[in-house]
């Protein structure tokens, strides 16, 4: 059956596979494709926050973030008062960044290859951590050298209602509503759109409590 973006993306709009949902020229949502991989995911997150605990961050313009930040990989995301970057070294210990997991990398190139994108080697996993009321203001990410590599982000927990822009900062959002276990890929044209999360709902999910946490993975360096 054709979704509603099938007029927008007549080539391919009438044979998705199962649970994937395009939301752009080069973007889809695998809905639950991580859930097969959660048992081995979340210790692998544990382990990689023992190292490295989430931290609020400040912005340039000295707002600090709602969202709280950690990374694994060889490099990670770092704001304060002096700009956004990629460091390999974790600023709270001065030491590197925890590796990135198989478990995550396996789960990022597979899914980038199954949204066609085939070679992803993503060198940088975000970890975002929202709480009720937590929020990302619509923004481009342009941090990374290399914009030609997707984006593949992973969300767990609560639900959060995904703004969707365009490549101005006015031009109006798609939200989309993701959920535990769902993937985004978005790449290509895609790569440079505005985007953010709404503030997310109280709530309580059953087995990651009460938050939101999304792992994005990219190639940054
Ligand atoms: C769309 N994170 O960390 S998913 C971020 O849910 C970020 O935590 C959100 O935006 C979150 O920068 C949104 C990730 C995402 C990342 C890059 C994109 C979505 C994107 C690039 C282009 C379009
Ligand atoms: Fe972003």
């Amino acid at each position: 059956m054709p979704g509603p973006t099938a007029d927008l993306f007549a080539d391919d709009a009438l044979q998705q596979p199962a649970g994937r949902e395009q939301i752009g020229e080069q973007s889809y949502v695998l809905r639950g494709y991580a859930l097969p991989w959660i048992e081995r995911l979340l210790p692998a997150l544990r382990s990689v926050l023992a190292q490295s605990p989430f931290r609020q961050m400040v912005t340039p313009g000295g707002f600090t973030m709602s969202a709280a930040l950690s990374s694994c990989g060889a490099l990670g995301w770092t704001t304060d008062t002096t700009g956004y970057r990629y460091s390999p070294l974790d600023p709270r210990s001065q030491q590197p960044w925890p590796a990135l997991p198989d478990v995550l990398r396996e789960l990022a190139v597979s899914a980038a290859a199954d949204a066609r994108f085939s070679d992803f080697d993503p060198d940088a996993c975000l970890i975002n951590r929202y709480v009720p009321g937590a929020k990302m203001s619509l923004h481009q990410d342009k941090n990374e050298r290399c914009y030609s590599a997707p984006v593949v982000s992973v969300s767990l927990g609560l639900a959060a209602i995904f703004l969707f822009g365009g490549h101005e900062r006015g031009d109006r959002a798609q939200k989309i509503s993701l959920f535990h276990g769902d993937v985004v890929v978005w790449g290509g044209v895609d790569r440079l759109r505005f985007h953010g999360v709404m503030p997310i709902k109280e709530g309580v999910h059953p087995i990651m409590g009460p938050q939101r946490i999304n792992l994005t993975f990219r190639t940054a360096g």
